[in-house]
């Protein structure tokens, strides 16, 4: 099994011989983190893809999900080798009242690819467990997702929930979501949007940094 067949497996979404796929190339190239640039740069096509319109949502959802199926394997040999290094920690949840997720896992899969730490606290998550997760964790970044015209105020909601609890200095607020923008998202307190996954990952690669 060599590199660039795992970075194929990714592009071309074979989710069903993924997870050996990933079994096999850590048993011979040892390095997970060689692995995980393999299945990273398979990501980069897909998007490329994607942002081209070669690829549709179909084909990222199940990029998203050969990833997932990716990482299942991946996951505990990164850990084990990496206990020195630490990432940047990535609070992520659908709001309050809101019980989509498909486009929130995508990002999780991706942000897990590009080497953060993820805290997926899942869907329907309010404000207070949102600020608890930020005090335990120290996450410097909260991302957040709302599909719903009737939920996005849940952004505000945490926005100011973080600042009550002083804690809106020590992190950035990004959102994403059909309904939002980036005027709606200023407006509602966020510090950044994006329109899709891929630019959520990117944008939050700079948040991380300032
Ligand atoms: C699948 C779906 C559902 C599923 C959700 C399953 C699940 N586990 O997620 C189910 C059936 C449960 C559902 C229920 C409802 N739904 Co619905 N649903 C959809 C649908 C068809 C697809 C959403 C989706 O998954 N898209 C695919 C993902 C990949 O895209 P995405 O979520 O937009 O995410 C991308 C970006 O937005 C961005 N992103 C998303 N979040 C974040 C977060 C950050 C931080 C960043 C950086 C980026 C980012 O990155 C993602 C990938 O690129 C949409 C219509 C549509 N075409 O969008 C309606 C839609 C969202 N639903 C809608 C409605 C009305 C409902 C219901 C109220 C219906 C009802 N009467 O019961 C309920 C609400 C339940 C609830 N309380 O949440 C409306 C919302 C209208 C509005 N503006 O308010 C929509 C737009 C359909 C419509 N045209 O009317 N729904």
């Amino acid at each position: 099994m060599n590199l660039e067949t795992l970075t194929e497996l990714i592009i071309e979404l074979e989710i069903e011989d993924i997870a050996d796929a990933v079994k096999e190339a850590l048993k011979e190239v040892k390095d997970p983190f060689k692995v995980l640039k393999a299945l990273t740069l398979g990501m980069d096509e897909v998007g490329r893809r994607y942002e081209e319109k070669e690829y549709y949502l179909t084909e990222l959802v199940l990029a998203g999900e050969t990833m997932k199926e990716a990482f299942k394997i991946l996951q505990p040999a990164l850990a084990a080798a990496d206990k020195s290094q630490s990432k940047t920690k990535v609070i992520l949840a659908t709001v309050k009242g809101d019980n989509h997720d498909i486009g929130k896992n995508i990002l999780a899969s991706l942000l897990l690819s590009s080497g953060f730490e993820v805290i997926d606290l899942g869907m329907d998550v309010d404000e207070t467990t949102i600020v608890e997760k930020v005090k335990d964790t120290k996450a410097s970044i909260v991302a957040l997702s709302s599909l719903l015209t009737m939920t996005v105020e849940e952004i505000n909601t945490v926005h100011k929930t973080l600042q009550d609890a002083g804690l809106r200095d020590k992190v950035k607020l990004i959102v994403g979501g059909a309904p939002l923008n980036m005027d709606l998202a200023s407006k509602l307190g966020a510090d950044d949007f994006a329109e899709d996954a891929i630019d959520g990952v990117k944008r939050i690669k700079r948040l991380a940094e300032i």
